[in-house]
């Protein structure tokens, strides 16, 4: 490479990125209505040498069994695991999807048709009727388009989407494509650092909806609790689109209701014609994380009405709102003005048969499993969760480190800056109602001692803080704080090690004190709070070996207990605020020899079945509970043993 092109490459500069509009979660109210486009859809796979064969020969011109015989696969769901085929598991470009669907005569008046995906990995390309209607990169994030003017009503309709899984240096995540010979010519892979299977396809639900022609686009809410959390604020700005929208003399206003949990109307106001004000609820009920109150997760409903001349109802939404005021210093952080402990999981998207796919039964039995083991957190590694998932976390007090898709980013470039921004603005925009997204994560174990780090990710990290300076911004690192150069620009320092397992392996007398030396390293290099973002040991569930041994179950117990002890000490000095294990459930992997059938750092099974250490973790997430938030314990914490008329004490106290 010349010096000249060299030095090129290393510049980078803060350029604008494009930002979303609208996508509200679509939602039926009397002036709405919301159909979905799940089920069973006609799927072909591109040949791997020839991915655009497929765009140049117009298959989205008819149906897609006109040009390729086509199997069924399920929406929302990752194609990889469906079928019985490594070529379709291991595939590398595109694939299509295609189904038909009905669109009423009703709709075809004086209202909008949108069309909404919740999120297709990685690239999405969609036809409607052969018409192209949107394009979309970057996985794990809902887009959206309008349609109204592509489809036929009261008639049959085609919807064809291609998706290009392929994953290079200035896509998020970066991966890399190299061609290699095989046995019989040459064969596409797909190379990737980090440590999750990289499914793909339509993952989460389609949907149609309409708006009328005037509508609520956009709802953004801030909320702010009194000092004493009796009086809550919820500051609200509405952005209008549509016609009525551009008349200047067209006097738009928002109606706003606030109704409590049982119904209740408790606020009843209109803004001018700047759609946007502040509200004010007395006797507030406030929004509490799972464990520090006794009615966690309460939310208010905010119905918003859109108002033209004459009093025309336009337009009604309705949000769910939880009353919080976040806090952070270089020493701690408060939610409502009490200091939080995080006790919690790094988790992943992850089953068997439907990698990625949203999955309702499987979202609830982790919710009841994260609630049975007494967390109050969870970091969605590497990428952003379905919406559904954040709602409901809302709804049981479950606080949420909401993570962009960055992870294992290095070989910083230009167009890569541009697309890590875009994501973070994507999901900022997506999540920043949610009173259960506490934290931004801006990447996971990012490069930092590299060249060009600091200035990315200063770059990163003040436009985060652009977008939403009401929540802290945080990155899991994993670079040497020695070396690190992104700690600077994070209000929370969160660090990723793996003490007795990736260093020291099987060493249980060097876990203790090494995660209590760097802990306080990060915060003597930074002085800001620090959180052991992850830490855990591969477990075989079923493998017992005593004494404990790398893969047992013993093993993992006996990691977390050694960490355990570390955290008490370090809980001690205020600005350790939250342990977080690796990994919440066992989840499937590229194939590796350091992996057997993934990785299996879970204290639950794939099928959601706990390990041994799920019990002690319990116990402890429980005690911290208790001691930290006065929670009450479940009875059935503590396996009863034997009555010894008194306590059975052990060298630090009562057991
Ligand atoms: C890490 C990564 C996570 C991996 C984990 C492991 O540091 O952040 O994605 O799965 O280690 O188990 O190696």
């Amino acid at each position: 490479m010349g010096l000249k092109r060299l030095f090129k490459s290393l510049i980078i500069v803060n350029k604008d990125v494009k930002t979303s509009r609208g996508m509200l979660y679509p939602r039926e109210s009397e002036t709405r209505e919301v159909r979905s486009l799940d089920g069973i859809w006609n799927f072909v796979c591109s040949d791997e040498t020839n991915p655009t064969q497929g765009i140049r020969d117009k298959w989205f011109d008819d149906d897609l069994s006109k040009s390729r015989p086509i199997i069924p696969m399920p929406v929302p769901a990752s194609y990889n695991d469906i079928t019985t085929e490594r070529s379709l598991r291991d595939h590398v470009g595109t694939v299509w999807y295609d189904r038909k669907f009905f669109v009423p005569r009703s709709w075809e008046k004086d209202q909008r048709v949108w069309l909404r995906f919740g999120s297709v990995h990685y690239e999405a390309f969609v036809w409607i009727n052969g018409e192209s209607a949107v394009k979309h990169e970057m996985g794990h994030l809902p887009f959206e388009t309008e349609v109204t003017h592509l489809l036929k009503y009261g008639a049959e309709n085609r919807i064809t989407v291609m998706c290009d899984n392929a994953l290079i240096q200035t896509t998020v995540p970066q991966g890399k494509i190299s061609e290699v010979a095989n046995d019989g010519g040459v064969t596409i892979i797909q190379s990737y650092t980090f440590d999750f299977f990289n499914y793909a396809g339509i993952h989460r639900s389609v949907h149609l909806y309409t708006t009328p022609k005037t509508f609520i686009e956009e709802v953004e809410i801030q909320t702010k609790l009194s000092d004493n959390n009796s009086v809550g604020y919820i500051d609200y700005s509405v952005a209008v689109n549509g016609t009525a929208a551009n008349e200047a003399e067209n006097a738009l206003y928002v109606r706003l209701k606030l109704y409590n949990r049982e119904g209740v109307q408790v606020v009843n106001t209109t803004s001018d014609g700047k759609l946007e004000g502040t509200l004010k609820v007395s006797n507030a009920m406030p929004w509490w994380p799972y464990l520090m109150h006794s009615d966690p997760g309460y939310l208010y409903e905010l119905e918003i009405q859109l108002h033209g001349a004459n009093e025309q109802l336009l337009d009604v939404y309705r949000l769910k709102v939880g009353l919080r005021t976040l806090s952070w210093s270089n020493t701690t952080f408060q939610i409502n003005g009490k200091p939080v402990y995080f006790r919690g999981f790094g988790r992943h998207e992850d089953s068997d048969v439907r990698g990625k796919g949203l999955d309702n039964a499987l979202m609830v039995r982790d919710f009841n499993l994260i609630k049975w083991i007494g967390a109050n957190a969870y970091r969605t590694s590497h990428y952003p969760y379905s919406e559904e998932s954040m709602q409901f976390a809302d709804q049981h007090g479950i606080m949420i480190i909401d993570e962009c898709p960055s992870v294992d980013t290095e070989n910083y470039n230009q167009a890569l800056l541009d697309k890590h921004k875009s994501s973070l603005e994507q999901l900022i925009h997506r999540d920043r109602n949610h009173p259960s997204v506490v934290m931004w994560s801006i990447a996971n174990e990012p490069r930092t001692g590299q060249l060009n780090a600091d200035t990315y990710f200063q770059f990163v990290a003040n436009y985060t803080r652009s977008l939403d300076s009401s929540r802290p911004v945080t990155a899991a690192i994993a670079t040497p704080w020695t070396d690190d150069k992104a700690g600077r620009y994070l209000d929370i320092i969160s660090f990723n090690r793996y003490n007795a397992w990736y260093s020291n392996t099987g060493r249980m007398d060097m876990v203790t004190q090494r995660v209590i030396d760097e802990a306080t390293a990060w915060n003597k290099k930074y002085g800001k709070p620090v959180i052991m973002s992850e830490y855990g040991a591969d477990t075989l569930e079923g493998l017992h070996l005593q004494p404990s041994f790398v893969w047992s179950e013993e093993f993992q117990s006996e990691v977390f207990s050694r960490h355990f002890k570390a955290f008490d000490a370090l809980r001690r000095k205020k600005w350790f605020i939250g342990e977080f294990v690796w990994n919440f459930a066992d989840f499937k992997t590229a194939q590796s020899y350091t992996r057997v059938g993934g990785n299996k750092k879970g204290v639950f099974t794939r099928a959601r079945q706990p390990k041994a250490a799920a019990h002690l973790l319990r116990q402890r997430y429980f005690a911290l509970g208790r001691e930290v938030d006065q929670c009450s314990l479940p009875e059935d914490l503590f396996t009863y043993i034997v009555d010894v008329g008194g306590s059975i004490k052990n060298e630090s106290g009562d057991l």
